[in-house]
C-alpha cells in the first residue's frame, strides 16, 4: 500500500509535537528573528517572507545551537524523515516563514526546483529521481499551505503551468482548482515534497521553522554552508548525527 507522501507528496501529522519540545525551541528562533528583521530591515520592510541559516554559528550562542540540533534530529521527527527517503536523509538547511510586512503582498505558486538553472525537460527529469522535504513546525495556528497532490511526481497542466510562469494572463498567485490548502496548528508537523507545485497562505500571526532534508546528494546540497552544521563536540549529544554527517560525507567536508 502506498503511503500518504507517495501517493500526494506529502503527510500531515496533526499533534506531533508536544508543548515542551516546542517551548525549548520558540525563544530561540524569535531571537534569531528580531535580530535578523534588524539585520534586513530593508529587505524586511519590502517583501521578505522568510530566513535561512538559523543554524549558523554566527548566528546563534552555542548551546541555543546545540538546543536546535536536537529538534531537528530528535528521534521521531528523523523516523518520518527515513521512511520517505530510505537511502538515508541529509540535512540541508532551516528557514523561518512569516508574514510579509505589507498585507496586501500576494504569494506566488512554485516549485523550489523552478530556481535552479536548469532546463524545463531537466526539471521534469529531477522531479522522479530527487528528494527534498520541508518539515514544516509552526510555532503559532496558521493558515498554512496550499499544494497541488501528486505534482511531487508528475508535471503541471496548462493552467498550473501558465500560473506559476505568470504566463497567459495569470499571475502567479491566482488560485488553482487542483489545489489543496491545509490549515496548520501549532504543534502538527506538514512534511512535503519541495518540488510539488505549493504556495504558502500568509495571515495570523504565521511563524513556522522549515527544516529542510534532502537526498545525500552533492547536487542538491551545493548551498549547504559548513557553518550551519554541528561542530563534532555537538554531534556527540544529538539523537540521530548521521543526518548531518551524510551532508558532511556528500560534500567531503573534512
Ligand atoms: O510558506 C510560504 O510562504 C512558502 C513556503 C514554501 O514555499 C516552502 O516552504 O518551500
Amino acid at each position: 500500500m502506498q503511503t500518504d507522501y507517495q501517493q500526494n507528496g506529502y503527510s500531515l501529522k496533526r499533534q506531533f509535537f508536544t508543548d515542551h519540545e516546542l517551548d525549548v525551541v520558540e525563544p530561540i528562533l524569535r531571537r534569531f528573528h528580531s535580530a535578523w528583521i534588524e539585520q534586513n530591515r530593508d529587505h524586511y520592510n519590502h517583501q521578505a517572507i522568510n530566513s535561512a541559516y538559523i543554524t549558523h554559528a554566527d548566528a546563534l550562542s552555542t548551546p541555543d545551537r546545540q538546543k536546535l540540533f536536537n529538534f531537528i534530529a530528535m528521534d521521531k521527527l528523523v523516523s518520518v524523515a527515513r521512511d520517505i527517503i530510505i537511502m538515508g536523509p541529509a540535512f540541508m538547511n532551516t528557514q523561518l516563514f512569516f508574514n510579509p510586512k505589507n498585507s496586501e503582498q500576494k504569494n506566488y505558486w512554485h516549485r523550489d526546483i523552478q530556481y535552479r538553472p536548469d532546463s524545463v525537460a531537466k526539471q521534469q527529469e529531477l522531479l522522479k529521481l530527487k528528494t527534498i522535504l520541508h518539515f514544516r513546525v509552526p510555532l503559532a495556528n496558521e493558515p498554512g499551505i496550499e499544494l497541488v497532490p501528486g505534482t511531487h511526481l508528475h508535471w503541471d497542466n496548462a493552467q498550473e503551468f501558465e500560473t506559476r510562469m505568470g504566463e497567459s494572463g495569470r499571475k502567479p498567485s491566482d488560485d488553482l482548482p487542483s489545489g489543496k490548502a491545509l490549515a496548520l496548528n501549532r504543534g502538527d508537523l506538514l512534511v512535503f515534497s519541495a518540488n510539488m507545485i505549493h504556495r504558502g497562505l500568509y495571515g495570523h500571526n504565521r511563524f513556522a521553522l522549515d527544516i529542510i532534508y534532502s537526498d545525500a546528494d552533492p547536487e542538491l546540497l551545493e548551498f549547504v554552508d559548513p557553518k550551519c552544521l554541528p561542530e563534532p563536540n555537538m554531534l556527540k549529544k544529538i539523537a540521530h548525527p548521521d543526518v548531518f554527517t551524510a551532508t558532511q560525507q556528500a560534500l567531503n567536508l573534512p
